[in-house]
């Protein structure tokens, strides 16, 4: 069932017709029917718009749009409960295909990647596509895009790749993600130009889930009664020499005083914790390719292998000016492309909790020589260190130049005290997307102004599209934004349809620090 005319009944919520659609067993897709809804908006208080809703005409034609290998990638990611072995004993978690981190999916520009989620865990479910600027209705946003993969149900994503880059998928039950329902997402470009003799994909997660009795929404009860009231939401795990968190939040010259909200018992690389740390075996002298992508839920990572150089190629799948530098810090979300040289002896890919205590650790191994160990993975990485904002787009994926046509200011409200993280002033609620809703028309160059009021940072993420930050900064589509800090960034309204945007701090972004990017007519 799709209702394809404008619903004018304002009493007639989403929420209601998800009910009908679920009722009469109609697919998921079909059930997000109110897309098309006419609602007033303050910017144009006299004048009814029509939002470009996921299953607009626009929305198809668009994809029709984008250039096609005509390839089809099939894929299957099975949500169920599973357990797992993290820090030297089981733990039981919910992941895709009972593996940490998920299946690698993987296409070539102008593919069609069709992924065939079930839904084997005992509450609904969505698979959300992060970075890519894919079409609408494929976004896996709950209530806004489609609606969630029911329980026993299955759901099948499908949509053409186009554009080359490092991505990941994760669930958009934002507390599913802070659990192993991710993983990563590569898009190739038949034309790479970069060389390189080996690829090493990684991705970064903070843990605690099955963990001395914790779960994400054990944490995110805690944190919502406010750090003033029990100061929880910190407290200390037994842990691995120096591995675990343990202690309170540090200041960072990339986040400000606050590193974070939750401490978590153990950092992971790949899946792994530091006890068994991953080898990835090369040979001396070769380039390896390193796909850094912070999947955490919490935590900002440093990023080094002490004694070897990092030329950054990309930050969030996009191609920047290249840079040599000795660790690099990337929040959650973002993504680093690297280049290294593998040195003829074992090194430790370092990884560091920035503004935290953790850290943990993964193995460069050329083959000859002793293997790093927990203990003697360093605790400091220094020399040059830079984050995505301290890089520049490549001339080839810059913006061209072309004022504004529309401003919009998106103010990050909220407290740790209260826990009432918002967008401008507003919690984000999915039974109502459009309250606090941005509008945007197709064609246009928008401007987003990230104004963060709060005294936390923010790693803000803009749904299917690839903003530019500043006039000749990186193209993102996660940018961290400090304490009291406002960050501009652009991109060319190319992608009609409802997307979010919101923190990438899955506790934040769970209390409702999001908001719609809304393409109206
Ligand atoms: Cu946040």
């Amino acid at each position: 069932m799709s209702v394809n005319k404008p619903v004018t009944t304002r009493n007639v919520t989403r929420r209601s017709l998800f009910t009908l659609a679920a009722a009469a067993g109609v697919g998921v897709v079909g059930a997000c029917s109110n897309d098309a809804a006419t609602t007033r908006t303050a910017a144009s208080p006299s004048s009814p718009v029509r939002r470009v809703g996921p299953t607009d005409p626009l929305v198809r034609r668009t994809e029709a749009g984008r250039p096609g290998s005509g390839r089809t990638i099939g894929a299957a990611l099975n949500a169920t409960a599973m357990s797992t072995r993290i820090g030297g004993a089981p733990v039981q978690t919910w992941g895709y295909n009972r593996g940490l981190p998920g299946p690698l999916l993987r296409s070539r520009v102008g593919d069609t990647l069709a992924v065939a989620q079930h839904n084997g865990l005992p509450e609904a479910t969505s698979m959300h596509f992060h970075g890519l600027a894919l079409r609408n209705d494929m976004d896996g946003v709950p209530a806004l895009t489609q609606a969630a993969t029911a329980p026993g149900a299955a759901f099948t994503a499908t949509f053409k790749t186009a554009h080359p880059g490092t991505y990941w998928y994760h669930s958009h039950m934002e507390l599913q993600r802070d659990r192993a329902l991710y993983g990563p997402l590569i898009v190739d470009d038949p034309h790479e130009p970069l060389p390189y003799d080996a690829e090493w994909v990684v991705l970064l997660d903070d843990w605690l889930d099955g963990i001395d009795g914790r779960t994400p929404a054990i944490q995110a009860a805690t944190l919502s009664k406010g750090m003033g009231s029990t100061g929880s939401g910190r407290s200390g795990m037994s842990g691995m020499s120096g591995m675990s968190g343990g202690g309170s939040s540090t200041a960072s010259p990339f986040l400000g005083s606050d590193g974070g909200d939750v401490n978590y018992p153990l950092h992971l690389v790949n899946g792994r914790d530091p006890l068994d740390p991953e080898v990835f075996r090369a040979k001396a002298g070769q380039r390896v390719r390193i796909r850094l992508i912070n999947s955490a839920g919490d935590t900002a990572y440093r990023v080094g292998i002490p004694g070897v150089r990092l030329t950054v190629t990309h930050t969030d799948g996009f191609p920047v000016v290249h840079q040599e530098v000795d660790a690099l810090v990337l929040g959650m979300g973002e993504r680093f492309d690297v280049l290294v040289t593998v040195p003829d002896h074992p090194v430790p890919l370092t990884v560091l909790a920035e503004g935290k205590t953790g850290r943990t650790f993964a193995i460069l191994d050329a083959g000859r020589g002793r293997r790093p160990t927990a203990a003697s993975v360093p605790t400091r990485l220094g020399g040059k260190v830079i984050g995505a904002r301290m890089t520049a787009a490549d001339p080839s994926v810059r913006l061209a130049p072309k004022e504004a046509d529309v401003t919009h200011t998106l103010a990050m409200t909220g407290s740790m005290s209260r826990y009432d993280w918002g967008i401008n002033g507003r919690r984000y609620d999915e039974s109502d997307p459009f309250a606090s809703a941005v509008d945007i028309r197709a064609g246009h160059r928008v401007r987003l102004d990230f104004a963060n009021r709060t005294m936390m940072w923010h790693p803000m993420h803009l749904h299917g599209h690839t903003f530019q930050v500043g006039a000749t900064g990186p193209r993102k589509d996660t940018v961290v934004v400090k304490p009291m800090e406002t960050v501009s960034v652009f991109f060319d309204a190319d992608n009609p349809g409802q997307w979010l945007t919101h923190c990438h701090n899955a506790y934040h972004a769970a209390r409702g620090m999001m908001a719609v990017v809304s393409y109206v007519q």
